[in-house]
């Protein structure tokens, strides 16, 4: 099959992987689960190979690294014939969104001419935010190939005025700056090629051409070429695998294990045949999760570059997740979009090397480490771990002197908050299963402060009494997923603000007669705590929570489709120490009742 005389455009309507489960937030019957987000991001089963044969420790240790976007959609930017399409911009081309033609699609190439690309500036950029590697878009959905490819004049060489391969420039660079380099590659969709997932069915002269034509007249043969063009890369990095057929998976793979024995496959070749997990796209998971994995998010809410998106990801927010996703065991693979011109937008610029310069303060957080023993982030930050230190870092600095540890039995060897050059030790003390210390008033680090706890052991062994703490002098919010549930559902929903920009809530539902969820909490201080609780539902809906002494808050307040957090009244906790606390659906509807979290804020007076 001639794949460069592509005419026939079919869209198969009603059959993109991402349409099938498009949804706004209003669609909550539609909200996608289990079995269609394993056909979006593959399953997130992996073989352990990589830890142990020693493969993945620069993956292991890295915890940060550079995601980009780029590819003929940039150059539109989000618009199309002057209208902007609101939503993730590499999918302009879906029905979904502008639905273009494939022969006008193609048209695009006339005018790409990133005559601004500076690769070392961009390699230098991800050197300088910290990030330890660059994962680039080698090829997108859109059938376009960045890099020059002999087997199809849909490339950057062939069908642009530019006609330069700027990613032996971004390997070179990479390579250089002592930076790890892969590539993105759609295996599976492909818009343009005949053949290609949920693109045309057949070629120019109307003959029928299926999945494997393309796959061993493009998708193979390109695969190569970036296995092969670029000195040795580090990741691999396929995306939605969908239904595609797994004999092509499993040759795919092992065609990147022949030609790149060190290179990274993420989860999302599909049939379980990756050397880490992708969990899904923007999503930084909230409880601690064994084994190699990686969370992809983007600087603002687009992957590539969209005209009107200037949600930048400030410094604090990128350090938030950053350490949210290492604290939880694994690594943070952050995307930027540049421009039809190869230039990234400036405030996302300045935001990356304000976030670089912290870790450059910081880097025993980030590097080499790992997850907190607490299993989740705690009311005032969040915990990394690495060789004998816990490395407390501290978001929200409490203004009160104190800062509390919930559970902490180990022996400590010292206390220091670290500064630039050096650190300050500071004093502490254990009550009732607490760690104390006393803290000045104001943070030391405007952006985020370091605490670091020494301890006499290694900070992995550490076993954590009762983690889930109840604050005395900050909100303490209790998420359903670290409750026990008793007929009720406990589960995850998804959905899209806009167009693939995906929202992730672990949540409990289909309450049924007697359904609670209950949280073994230990309170530091006795007193009265403002109860809220965060949900979504219909109508107004009652709920009751109750302690294990005996003091219960149970309320009516109204019930929409978006989480919302509604007050609900005064708990008391008549003793410190450990303490059950149970929420049960009261009057509602139990099906659609869908609570994610519940507060508790002290009130000191
Ligand atoms: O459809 C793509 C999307 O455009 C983007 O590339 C993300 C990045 O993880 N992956 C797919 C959706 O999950």
């Amino acid at each position: 099959m001639n794949i460069k005389n592509i005419t026939k455009k079919n869209w198969l309507l009603g059959v993109f992987i991402l349409l099938t489960i498009t949804l706004s937030s209003q669609d909550k019957k539609n909200t996608p689960k289990g079995k269609e987000m394993d056909k979006l991001w593959g399953e997130t089963n992996v073989s352990t190979d990589a830890l142990k044969d020693g493969k993945g420790k620069f993956f292991d240790e890295s915890n940060f690294g550079m995601f980009i976007h780029w590819g003929l959609f940039s150059n539109l930017g989000g618009v199309w014939k002057d209208k902007t399409y609101y939503g993730i911009g590499e999918w302009i081309m879906n029905p979904r969104m502008a639905g273009i033609p494939i022969p006008e699609y193609k048209k695009i190439a006339n005018d790409f001419n990133p005559i601004n690309f500076d690769a070392k500036k961009i390699a230098k950029l991800a050197k300088d935010a910290g990030m330890k590697y660059i994962v680039i878009t080698s090829k997108h959905h859109e059938g376009f190939a960045m890099f020059d490819t002999k087997v199809s004049d849909f490339d950057i060489v062939d069908a642009t005025p530019f006609g330069r391969d700027l990613m032996h420039e971004l390997a070179d660079a990479c390579h250089e700056l002592g930076l790890g380099f892969g590539f993105y590659y759609s295996h599976n969709q492909d818009w343009t090629t005949p053949g290609g997932g949920y693109g045309p069915t057949t070629d120019e002269k109307g003959n029928k051409v299926n999945f494997k034509d393309y796959f061993y007249s493009k998708c193979k043969p390109q695969v190569e070429e970036i296995c092969t063009n670029y000195g040795q890369i580090d990741f691999v990095w396929f995306d939605t695998p969908g239904d595609m057929p797994k004999e092509y998976v499993v040759e795919l793979a092992e065609t990147v294990r022949t030609l790149q024995p060190k290179a990274m496959m993420c989860s999302r070749v599909g049939y379980g045949m990756g050397d880490y997990a992708s969990k899904g796209d923007m999503d930084v998971p909230t409880q601690n999760i064994e084994g190699l994995w990686e969370t992809c998010d983007t600087n603002n809410d687009s992957w590539s570059y969209a005209w009107y998106d200037n949600n930048f990801k400030s410094p604090k927010k990128i350090l938030d997740r950053l350490i949210q996703t290492i604290g939880r065991g694994g690594s943070y693979l952050f995307n930027v979009g540049p421009n039809g011109e190869g230039v990234i937008p400036e405030i996302g610029v300045t935001f990356l090397e304000q976030t670089g310069a912290w870790i450059n303060k910081y880097p025993q957080v980030i590097y080499g480490a790992g997850a907190s023993p607490w299993g989740h982030k705690l009311p005032w930050g969040d915990v990394t771990t690495k060789g004998n230190s816990l490395y407390l870092s501290v978001f929200d600095w409490p203004t009160d002197g104190k800062l509390y540890l919930p559970g902490l039995e180990d022996k400590i060897k010292s206390i220091s908050i670290l500064g630039d050059r050096k650190s300050k030790r500071i004093d502490y003390q254990k009550t009732n299963g607490w760690l104390i210390l006393d803290i000045p008033t104001t943070a030391p680090d405007k952006l985020v402060s370091v605490i670091e706890v020494k301890l006499k052991k290694e900070s992995s062994k550490v076993k954590i009494e009762s983690p889930l703490g109840i604050f005395p002098n900050t909100d303490n919010v209790l998420l359903s997923e670290s409750g026990q549930v008793k007929n009720a559902e406990q589960g995850s929903v998804q959905w899209m603000e806009k167009f693939g920009e995906w929202k992730h809530v672990k949540q409990v539902n289909n309450w049924e007669e007697n359904g609670s969820i209950s949280w073994e909490v230990n309170v530091q201080k006795p007193g009265y705590y403002y109860l809220e609780l965060c949900y979504r539902g219909e109508d107004r809906l009652v709920w009751k929570t109750e302690t294990d002494e005996g003091i219960s808050v149970q309320n009516q307040q109204a019930a929409t489709e978006k989480y919302i957090f509604y007050n609900m009244g005064i708990l008391e906790f008549k003793t410190a120490g450990k303490h059950v606390i149970s929420t049960s659906l009261i009057e509602g509807n139990g099906k659609t009742s869908s609570l994610k979290s519940l507060v508790l804020k002290p009130i000191n007076n």
